[in-house]
């Protein structure tokens, strides 16, 4: 089933035929009313004009995280605000958070790519879809939720947390299809399990899982466990949160929404890209967005796009699962970020030095982040300033970051150092 026949299954000629029309019309929007696009190809030499076929592609040059963040919060606004509906952000703090716009038309159009990954994975006007991505300046609640209200399905926007409450919701609301992280299904599974509510009590049929990594083994427990069809989406807030890509019940790699999303696959040492099949970083060009266009941005992520075309009459090249990123960006929960926040934290701290190590690891479900954090000002006898401090910690870091997170104090230079360069993630989760 598709939810656009004539999109998504696209003649490969006619796809690439409107491809470069639509880049050629974003790269007009973005030289016309983006200084920094502008400045960028004045100086490169390039004019929008320069650029006739989608092989010149690889002549713009790359956006990335920090072209983002340097023009916080509105700076690579295509359009002026008055034209802007819709206004969400990636995690990070003030100044660092990537700040993300759409018009009406962009609104209609992500509801549209996330309609088309739900029906992809199963999903239809008579489903009872319960959203339990967070409703808030992360796309993933209000992407999904429109998406899914697109279909006609009854949509219950149950937004995060209260897992007890959520599974009583599922149980009574007769929820069809559970829309979620990865491991929060991991989450509901267990629960359900200690709960001592059988699977055959509930209604699920599907789930459609995405915003962070997990494997083809967390797919089969979830599967067995919840008695779902799994399927894994794909989408960044900078290109337009979720809708970007998405597996089919063949559950064989995910389709990219190729007549708005223009990808490239690179090593991400030579910025070359890299033969089809192969490993590498995932660059995307967007090629419908009016407030927020992206030209080749630099995911991070780690990908390889699979040619060879799929049972299910898709046209749209598919994409491996994502199996990492090029960064040092963490994902816990659904939630990002990066271990210099936590450094620029401490540092606000005093009596702390900035010398820590986070450590994630799985307990059943759930991951759990313990920051271990060097105290050099704190005598160890004076226990109850230290736990004092330590709770200061906990209390700004689990504030900052939005999710909970352990801290345990150790004493100066306890956490190791080999050849003087500090570790600072031990991840013990296995994906
Ligand atoms: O996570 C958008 C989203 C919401 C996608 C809901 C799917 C479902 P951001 O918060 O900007 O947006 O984070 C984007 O999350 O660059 C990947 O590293 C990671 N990610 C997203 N989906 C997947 C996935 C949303 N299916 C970042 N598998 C991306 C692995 C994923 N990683």
């Amino acid at each position: 089933m598709y939810w656009e026949p004539d999109k998504e299954c696209l003649d490969r000629e006619e796809l690439e035929q409107l491809q470069i029309e639509r880049l050629q019309s974003t790269l007009n929007r973005v030289y016309a009313h983006v200084p920094f696009y502008r400045k960028k190809f004045d100086g490169m030499g390039i004019a929008p004009e320069d650029i006739g076929s989608l092989t010149d592609l690889s002549r713009l040059p790359f956006t990335t995280k920090d072209d983002v963040r340097g023009n916080y919060p509105y700076g690579l606004f295509a359009v002026p605000l008055r034209e802007v509906v819709r206004i969400h952000a990636s995690s990070g703090t003030t100044g660092t958070a990537a700040v993300v716009g759409y018009t009406r038309n962009d609104i209609k159009m992500w509801s549209n790519l996330v309609a088309r990954v739900l029906t992809a994975g199963g999903v239809t006007k008579d489903d009872v879809v319960q959203v339990s991505f967070g409703y808030g300046l992360f796309t993933g609640g209000f992407g999904l939720h429109y998406g899914a209200e697109r279909i006609g399905a009854s949509v219950i926007p149950a937004s995060t947390g209260n897992t007890a409450r959520q599974i009583q919701i599922m149980k009574d609301f007769k929820t069809t299809a559970l829309v979620s992280t990865p491991s929060y299904a991991m989450l509901v599974a267990d629960t359900i399990r200690e709960m001592g509510i059988p699977v055959s009590a509930l209604s699920l049929k599907y789930g459609l899982f995405g915003a962070e990594p997990w494997s083809e083994e967390m797919r089969q427990e979830i599967q067995d466990a919840l008695g779902i069809v799994a399927t894994d989406n794909y989408g960044l807030s900078e290109v337009l949160g979720p809708g970007v890509s998405g597996e089919c019940l063949e559950r064989n790699g995910l389709h990219i929404n190729e007549d708005h999303f223009l990808v490239e696959v690179i090593d991400p040492e030579t910025l070359q890209p890299v033969p089809a099949g192969q490993k590498g970083e995932l660059v995307i060009t967007t090629l419908t967005k009016e407030a927020f266009p992206m030209i080749r941005y630099r995911t991070r992520d780690l990908t390889r796009l699979i040619a060879e075309p799929c049972p299910c009459g898709r046209t749209g090249r598919r994409m491996g699962r994502v199996v990492g990123r090029t960064d040092d960006m963490l994902i816990i929960k659904g939630v990002k970020f990066f271990p210099s926040q936590i450094e620029s934290l401490l540092l606000e701290i005093e009596g702390t030095e900035p010398n820590y190590q986070i450590v994630i690891d799985r307990k059943g479900a759930m991951d759990e982040v313990t920051v271990l954090v060097e105290a050099a000002g704190v005598p160890f006898s004076d226990r109850r300033r230290e736990s004092g401090l330590g709770e200061t910690i906990r209390k700004r870091l689990t504030h900052e970051l939005g999710i909970a997170v352990e801290v345990k104090l150790v004493g100066k230079d306890a956490i190791e150092r080999p050849e003087g360069k500090a570790i600072r993630v031990v991840d013990r989760r296995k994906f």
